[in-house]
């Protein structure tokens, strides 16, 4: 056991940024450290590739006697497996410093089989991420997954979201960096899917039997790429072509999920392996921790849907992403008119085929922004391409939240597209809210396309 060096716990500061980014909280690193107690010692972690720059960002030892409500929440869905599989929030404890996800049946008639999670409320983007995970591999039915993908708002994230801290919908990609089917010989599996414009599965990969009682799983997101590591060693690397290059920070998640057999009468469904009538009353899932690190990546852009371009189509008449801008936050509390703020598609983007649209027929307040979580401190750079109409106030594209005071630059009123910048901003937090907020009178407009935030 060592030390843990250091522990940033970006959400923290998020929680504390309140309702509105005009009452902006900024938490010290000191503050942040001094009011968690959980970051003690850490289990000997393989960590991410050497000698590129990575830093700690989160990490949860899963100490204490439950987990923290203020950073996770627990996956209680109910619906897969035509309602015979469901997650339950007492399948989930905290017990000698480990996360136990249990599997239990609880009702004969009909077979009702359940399991659970954990999900972060935070979001996190490019990155390692790390968990050491014992398996249940003695009888088949419990598929055990240690991945990312955007939860959008959830009850339990609600109020988050009523406080204009987490998008309404962020569903881009997911990123199974660990999915394992409980049954005796079972292999590890990895998988990536995307949600953009539609859900697609290229097919999960085995990499092998894990090799002792605990496994130690890592997978590392990079710009168009994933690397999957078991115990230390790559494993597996895929290139994000297509419609699977797609980037907006997701959530974690640790889950276990009941896979009953489908009868022959029943719709289908996946059963992972199939599930075996049997009854294990210790069937579960531990996590001993799991942790994330971030690098500076010069030059790669952080900005989930940079270009407002992702659109996410639920049906044949169901759109996503329109006036919920995918991985985007629109206030809509303390006088914020999120309907002011909206994607549309036209020939006149500057980037794609869609750009970011405030305007509304009467008087408005809007604002789009994204709050960028566990990111390396240091200098960056804030870009987009906007057009203005003339204005009584200018609207304003912002950087604020980052350690340091608000830096703005004014929309220039323009019919052409112009490229503003907000140069060395000096994040000293490992966090920044970017922002594009119109105090305007009926009529007035802006367009923004292609922003990007970058190190530098
Ligand atoms: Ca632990
Ligand atoms: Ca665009
Ligand atoms: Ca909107």
């Amino acid at each position: 056991m060592k030390q843990s060096k250091k522990m940033i716990l970006g959400f923290g500061v998020l929680l504390a940024l309140s309702s509105c980014e005009k009452t902006q909280v900024i938490s010290t690193k000191e503050e942040i450290l001094n009011g968690k107690s959980k970051f003690k010692t850490t289990t000997s972690a393989v960590g991410p590739p050497a000698g590129q720059g990575y830093q700690l960002m989160f990490e949860e030892e899963f100490n204490g006697t439950s987990y923290d409500t203020n950073i996770w929440f627990p996956r209680v869905d109910s619906t897969y497996a035509n309602g015979k599989s469901r997650n339950r929030a007492e399948n989930v404890k905290i017990i000698n410093g480990m996360l136990e996800i249990a599997y239990r049946q609880i009702s004969n008639n009909p077979v009702i089989h359940t399991g659970g999670g954990l999900i972060t409320k935070q979001l996190f983007g490019y990155g390692y991420y790390e968990a050491r995970v014992k398996f249940f591999k003695e009888t088949k039915g419990f598929h055990q997954s240690f991945w990312s993908l955007g939860s959008g708002v959830t009850s339990y994230t609600r109020p988050l979201f009523d406080d204009g801290l987490i998008p309404r919908y962020n569903t881009v990609i997911e990123i199974d960096g660990v999915e394992f089917d409980s049954k005796p010989g079972s292999q590890i599996e990895t998988n990536y899917l995307t949600y953009i414009p539609t859900r697609q599965n290229p097919g999960a990969v085995l990499v092998g039997a894990p090799l002792g009682e605990w496994s130690i799983v890592g997978y590392e997101w990079l710009p168009g790429k994933i690397n999957y590591y078991v115990d230390g060693v790559l494993k597996r690397t895929v290139n994000l072509t297509g419609d699977y290059n797609v980037y907006s920070p997701q959530n974690i998640w640790l889950t276990g999920l009941a896979t009953p057999t489908r009868l022959s009468t029943e719709p289908d469904y996946y059963d992972f392996g199939g599930h075996e009538p049997l009854l294990n009353s210790n069937a579960k899932m531990q996590v001993s921790y799991v942790k994330y690190w971030s690098k500076r990546n010069v030059g790669v852009n952080l900005v989930g849907n940079p270009s407002f371009e992702y659109i996410q189509q639920i049906s044949s008449s169901v759109n996503r992403g329109y006036e919920d801008p995918i991985g985007w936050i629109e206030p809509f509390n303390s006088g914020y008119n999120r309907d002011a703020s909206e994607v549309e598609t036209t020939i006149h983007a500057k980037v794609g085929n869609n750009r970011l649209r405030h305007f509304d027929n009467i008087d408005y307040l809007t604002t789009t922004k994204q709050n960028l979580n566990a990111i390396p401190n240091g200098y960056y750079k804030l870009t987009a391409w906007v057009k203005s109409s003339v204005h009584v106030t200018p609207s304003r594209m912002r950087c604020l939240g980052f350690g340091n005071v608000e830096r703005f630059i004014n929309i220039p009123i323009t019919n052409d597209w112009v490229q503003i910048t907000i140069d060395d901003i000096y994040v000293s937090n490992n966090q920044a809210t970017i922002a594009f907020t119109s105090t305007a009178k009926a009529n007035e407009w802006i367009y923004v396309d292609d922003v990007q935030f970058v190190a530098k």
